[in-house]
Order: C-alpha cells, then sequence, then structure tokens
C-alpha cells in the first residue's frame, strides 16, 4: 500500500491514511487502500481500530480536490458511491473504530471521522464541511451523519456556512469525545482501545451492531433488535466468564471472542 499503513499493538489495529503532501487527501486510490486494509484486519485477533491520519497537520483534509476538479456528472456519482460504500463499510464493521482525528477534518476527512464509532482529537484539529463553498454537496454522507451527531440545526449551519470549527468548539457541540494536547492524543487513542478490547468482544460487537441498526427504525423495532443482540450473547464462553468472574468476585477475566 502506498498511501495507507496498517500496523497493530496487542489486539488495536492502527490504520494511517498517510499522504501527507496532499494534507492526506483521499483520492481514488486513497479509498481503495482504506477499503482492501478495513478487509484484511483480522477480525479475531484484532477487538478495536483507531484511525489516523500521517503526519503532524493532517487527519484528512477532504476528497481529492484536484482529482474531482474535472469529474463528469457520472464520475462525480461514482466517486461518491465509491466513498460512500468504504464509509458504510468502516460504519457498519463489527469492531470499534476510534478517529484519532490529528488535524484537519475537513470534508470527506470529517466525513470519515463521523464514519467511525468515536471521535477524539488534538488541540490543532479543525472539523468542518467546507463543499458549499467549492460548488458541491457534501458527498460522503456529511448531510446524514453531522445532523445524527450534533443535530439538525447545528449540523444545517455547519454545512450551509462552510465554516470550519476548532477542537474546543467541536468538542462543545458533541462532534468529538475528548481534545488532548497532540502528543498525548495517539495514547489517549490507545488507552480507550485497550479499555474497550478488555470486554467481552462478542458483547462489544453486538452493542455497535444493536446501536448501529436500532439508530434508523422505530423504538419498538430498535428494542427488538436489542433482545436479539442481549440474546446472541448467551451460553458463549465470554457471557459464562464475565458473570462467573463477577460471582466469585474475580478481577481478572479471560475473554476469549468466543
Ligand atoms: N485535495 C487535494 N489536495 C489538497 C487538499 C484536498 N482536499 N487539501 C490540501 N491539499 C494539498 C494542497 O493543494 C497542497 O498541495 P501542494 O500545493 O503543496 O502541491 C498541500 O495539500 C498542502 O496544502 P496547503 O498548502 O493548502 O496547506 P495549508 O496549511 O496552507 O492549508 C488547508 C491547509 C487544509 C486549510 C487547505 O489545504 C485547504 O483548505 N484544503 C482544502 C480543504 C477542503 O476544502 N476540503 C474539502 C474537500 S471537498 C462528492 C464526493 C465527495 C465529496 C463531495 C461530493 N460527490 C460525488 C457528490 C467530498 C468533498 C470534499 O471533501
Amino acid at each position: 500500500m502506498e498511501f495507507v499503513k496498517y500496523t497493530t499493538e496487542g489486539m488495536v489495529g492502527i490504520v494511517t491514511i498517510d499522504r501527507p503532501k496532499a494534507l492526506n487527501a483521499l483520492n481514488s486510490q486513497v479509498l481503495t487502500e482504506i477499503e482492501q486494509t478495513f478487509d484484511a484486519i483480522d477480525q479475531e485477533a484484532i477487538r478495536c481500530v483507531i484511525v489516523t491520519g500521517g503526519g503532524e497537520k493532517s487527519f484528512v483534509a477532504g476528497a481529492d480536490i484536484a482529482e474531482m476538479s474535472s469529474q463528469t456528472k457520472e464520475e462525480g456519482e461514482a466517486f461518491g458511491k465509491k466513498g460512500n460504500d468504504i464509509f458504510l463499510k468502516i460504519e457498519s464493521f463489527p469492531l470499534p473504530v476510534i478517529a484519532a482525528v490529528n488535524g484537519f477534518a475537513l470534508g470527506g476527512g470529517c466525513e470519515l471521522s463521523m464514519a467511525c464509532d468515536i471521535r477524539i482529537c488534538s488541540e490543532n484539529a479543525m472539523f468542518g464541511q467546507p463543499e458549499v463553498g467549492l460548488g458541491i454537496t457534501p458527498g460522503f454522507g456529511g448531510t446524514q451523519r453531522l445532523s445524527r451527531i450534533v443535530g439538525m440545526g447545528m449540523a444545517k449551519q455547519l454545512i450551509f456556512s462552510a465554516r470550519n470549527i476548532k477542537a474546543d468548539e467541536a468538542f462543545r457541540i458533541g462532534l468529538v469525545n475528548a481534545v488532548y494536547p497532540a502528543e498525548e492524543l495517539m495514547p489517549q487513542a490507545m488507552k480507550l482501545a485497550n479499555t474497550i478490547a478488555a470486554n467481552a468482544p462478542i458483547a462489544v460487537r453486538a452493542c455497535k451492531r444493536a446501536m448501529n441498526e436500532g439508530i434508523s427504525v422505530d423504538i419498538a423495532q430498535a428494542v427488538a433488535i436489542e433482545a436479539k443482540c442481549f440474546g446472541d450473547c448467551f451460553q458463549t464462553h465470554d457471557q459464562i466468564e464475565g458473570m462467573s468472574a463477577f460471582l466469585e468476585k474475580r478481577k481478572e477475566k479471560n475473554f476469549i471472542n468466543k
């Protein structure tokens, strides 16, 4: 892979979008490499994934404007579909995905972070959907996910005004869960990922499924989805282990993803 690096630390997989010369902008090749990287993640060994950007300045500064500038209607639509399909894959990826936003998260970069389950960022992070200033709409899910995360009124204000916001404002409106000095971002992301990884993987994955699937149906259907996910955890090794540990007053738990 030229632009996407994948490393592991224990049970955590780290996906780094690494095209710093273009502030990690997403061209077709980067999108393909992101997809291939996620497809290759070992879902038995890995329990949580972190997505971040290479270099000091940027998470992802958007879709590649140079590549998009000469696209026809058909090519634009195909490019949008490619990005959307990959971001949907990340959103519904069985493992939790944390975006460690280490700088610019603009346009497609903000959208990539929103396809992840959890966003934390560095103090120099900047978020925004500048597309209307370029004569286009957000094309990788921004009009849909931003309103689900920060509410319709704030999302409309940000998208219609194309205003970029700094980390503290992103935190205030709930777009990110925490802000850290740049050098603490990855250690904090690892700490969170390891906390998640220490819990029962089948249960964590079932929670993600229930929350993602439940959000787009009515409450009766949503709680039925939860009930199914809840039931799926029973008679697993990890359910028996987790409950036995509590009853035996044991701190150590041996979760094996079975
Ligand atoms: N695309 C391509 N190259 C980019 C880029 C981008 N999004 N962002 C930065 N670069 C490149 C710059 O061109 C520059 O390249 P060289 O000139 O050195 O060759 C290099 O990265 C460094 O950038 P700067 O020199 O501009 O660095 P600064 O620190 O001065 O400024 C900046 C950083 C992030 C404020 C600035 O680069 C900037 O404003 N970048 C563009 C940010 C932006 O507008 N992002 C949103 C892109 S639009 C759709 C599908 C997808 C989408 C929409 C619709 N459909 C099919 C419907 C998605 C749209 C977007 O994401």
